[in-house]
């Protein structure tokens, strides 16, 4: 273990034990009082439990004993609930929900004003698809700044800003319709966010199309300024567009495609044999931007080039049939693609795509094995010792295969590539390794994101939960060691060592996200730290008031009837894990204002009357009582 792991697990143990210190501070009048300098001398139970945690990483464990951290955050999509969530691994704890495309209840995420704005365009939109969640990178390693994640269902891409753990910005992809497969540029640095729209609509998409002439219909790749949170440019292909990865040296990207045909039935589109993966030439695009060479549509800005076959952008490799997966292994010599109607899955060699691109070979003199795995396979994921890790749908099962092997196999030499097959519960999507996606692949653990579990939980009604499995790989064989159920539907996940990975305890006052909010106050004159204020202009009101535990600054205000209500809520407890909540009753608004945040919810007061609003977040043995009154006068 090096001393870096050491340290971790150090500060961790000392995280650990702050809460029983503050408990007792927590139930005293002094709860305002800061924590930070409170670090307890290590004691010997912190030793033991160090020690613990240590023979279990070594031990390849999955066990983590209460108390005991984990040693890896699992970052998992959430589906159609529209939701990212936060996993400890190995326990397979869920850590954390964070609210993105969907609306949150608990923590007022849209409902909120600050959650309102990072929505923007899309603000009244309640509903999403989150498939896709991939950290930012530098060098090919993880750099804990950033998650995104793709909304398929309403075309778009968000933010997940982790020293928060709160979605931070979000964008609607024009031009284009489900944004399915995304990951991002992984060196130098995750400058791009990529993203790959999957079905195929007219170009100009204006109502003056028709549903028998297909001719203008094409689909886009989308490169996205990761910081900026704006489309860059987008590259109009031919075929439609699936899964997406990136290269290790910022030069490449590839896309499956599934619908070659172009079809618009189901029949339609899987009559080809083969299929495609296009890749893209970076430096191309960029040169071609710079040079004009794009048009635009729909009316907007966004930059279109076109990498259709003949392009000098793009290169298409043809593969067999419907390809799903794309995965780049994480010794960043090949793009995988996954067969899906195929048992094979086609491994595109990297360092062979200059070529490729100056001309000197064929697409197909790219691929350098093609291994029959067996039916149905989706995904595939990688350890640091050559070996590959493939969902097969159909069969219910991972291969594990060695990649050098079934290029020999492909080359004429008799070896068997197949390493073991092992049976998972039922129907695997995605599967993804610890640290998979990064030259940080350590080959312990393998996820199987199993889409059905039948029979493997107590029934729960028609609805049944999917099945997360936990795999040890660590060994020559993998061993399933966990089944976790999850609701609707981890599509995708990453796997990251907690090292990589420095939440905050408070929010800070200057973080972005409140900030105009902030600026409102100064507008009108006020210090939300300090000061708790009924402010009128016109029918709008805005009341400040402060928070702390079990009292709200305010314990009455009073309103006229049709008021347009904006309630501004300050935390400032200094104390960790002291969270208060904002809920005016039979409204509709809720919210949850984090230490040291302020949070903002805007309402008619279109009821007249006595009001009660309440904390709703359990902060205090006096929580029931932190509550006021809101006259609205008739
Ligand atoms: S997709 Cu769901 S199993 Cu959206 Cu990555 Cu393959
Ligand atoms: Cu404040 Cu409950």
């Amino acid at each position: 273990m090096s001393d870096n792991k050491n340290n971790d697990l150090i500060e961790q143990s000392n995280q650990d034990t702050l809460p029983n210190e503050e408990r007792r501070k927590f139930f005293g009048k002094t709860a305002a009082i800061g924590l930070g300098a409170a670090v307890a001398p290590m004691s010997a139970a912190m030793f033991a439990s160090m020690a613990q945690a240590k023979a279990a990483e070594a031990a390849n464990s999955p066990f983590v004993h209460p108390g005991d951290l984990d040693e890896y955050y699992g970052f998992w999509s959430g589906g159609h609930s529209g939701e990212v969530r936060i996993m400890g691994l190995p326990s397979m704890r869920e850590l954390m929900r964070i609210p993105v495309f969907n609306i949150d209840s608990a923590t007022g995420w849209g409902l909120t004003n600050e959650s309102k704005r990072v929505k923007g365009d899309s603000a009244d939109v309640l509903a999403g698809d989150s498939h896709h969640p991939h950290m930012s990178m530098t060098d090919g390693r993880y750099n804990g700044k950033y998650v995104f994640i793709n909304d398929k269902a309403n075309s778009r891409v968000a933010r997940i800003r982790c020293n928060v753990m709160k979605t931070d910005k979000m964008l609607t992809v024009p031009n284009v319709q489900a944004i399915h497969g995304l990951r991002v540029q992984k060196a130098p640095e995750t400058k791009y966010v990529i993203c790959n729209g999957e079905f195929e609509i007219p170009m100009d998409n204006n109502g003056k199309s028709t549903l028998e002439d297909v001719s203008t219909y094409r689909s886009l790749f989308n490169i996205i300024d990761a910081e900026k949170m704006e489309v860059a440019f987008q590259v109009m292909v031919d075929g439609n567009l699936d899964n997406t990865d990136a290269d290790y040296d910022g030069k490449y990207f590839a896309s499956t495609c599934y619908n070659s045909e172009m079809g618009m039935t189901l029949g339609e589109m899987i009559t080809a044999e083969r299929d495609h993966v296009v890749v893209f030439n970076l430096a191309r695009c960029e040169a071609a931007l710079k040079a004009g060479e794009f048009k635009t549509y729909n009316g907007n800005d966004v930059p279109v080039l076109d990498g259709r076959k003949g392009s000098e952008l793009t290169r298409y490799i043809p593969v067999p049939k419907s390809p799903h997966g794309l995965n780049t292994s994480s010794d960043g010599k090949y793009f995988v693609a996954n067969g899906k109607l195929s048992p094979t899955v086609s491994v595109i060699a990297i360092n062979k795509l200059d070529d490729l691109f100056s001309d000197k070979i064929k697409p197909r003199d790219t691929i350098v094995a093609e291994p029959e795995l067996g039916l149905g396979p989706l995904h595939t994921a990688f350890d640091n010792r050559g070996n590959a890790y493939t969902t097969l749908f159909l069969d219910s099962q991972i291969a594990k295969w060695n990649v050098e092997d079934a290029i020999k196999a492909y080359n004429g030499e008799k070896v068997n590539y197949i390493r073991q097959k092992l049976d998972v519960h039922y129907q695997p999507g995605h599967n993804h390794t610890s640290q998979g996606e990064t030259r940080d692949a350590d080959g312990k653990w393998l996820v199987s994101l199993c889409k059905f579990s039948k029979d493997r939980f107590l029934p729960v009604g028609p609805l049944r939960p999917e099945n997360d499995q936990l795999i040890d790989i660590s060994g020559d064989e993998m061993k399933l060691v966990h089944d976790g159920p999850t609701f609707a539907e981890p599509h995708d996940c990453i796997i990251v060592h907690r090292s990589k990975v420095k939440p905050q305890k408070l929010w800070t006052r200057d973080d972005p996200i409140f900030a105009e909010t902030l600026a409102m106050a100064k507008k009108d004159g006020v210090d939300v730290m300090t000061q708790n204020k009924v402010i009128r202009d016109g029918n709008k009101v805005r009341v400040y008031m402060t928070s702390v535990a079990p009292n709200f600054g305010l314990t009455e205000f009073k309103v006229k009837l049709g008021d347009e209500v904006t309630m501004v809520v300050t935390n400032l407890d200094m104390v960790e894990d002291v969270t208060h909540g904002f809920c005016m009753t039979n409204h509709g608004v809720q919210m949850e204002i984090g230490p040291q945040a302020t949070a903002s919810i805007t309402f008619i007061a279109n009821k007249p009357g006595v009001q009660w609003y309440y904390c709703n977040w359990f902060c205090h043995a006096l929580h029931m009582e932190m509550r006021g009154r809101m006259l609205v006068e008739a």
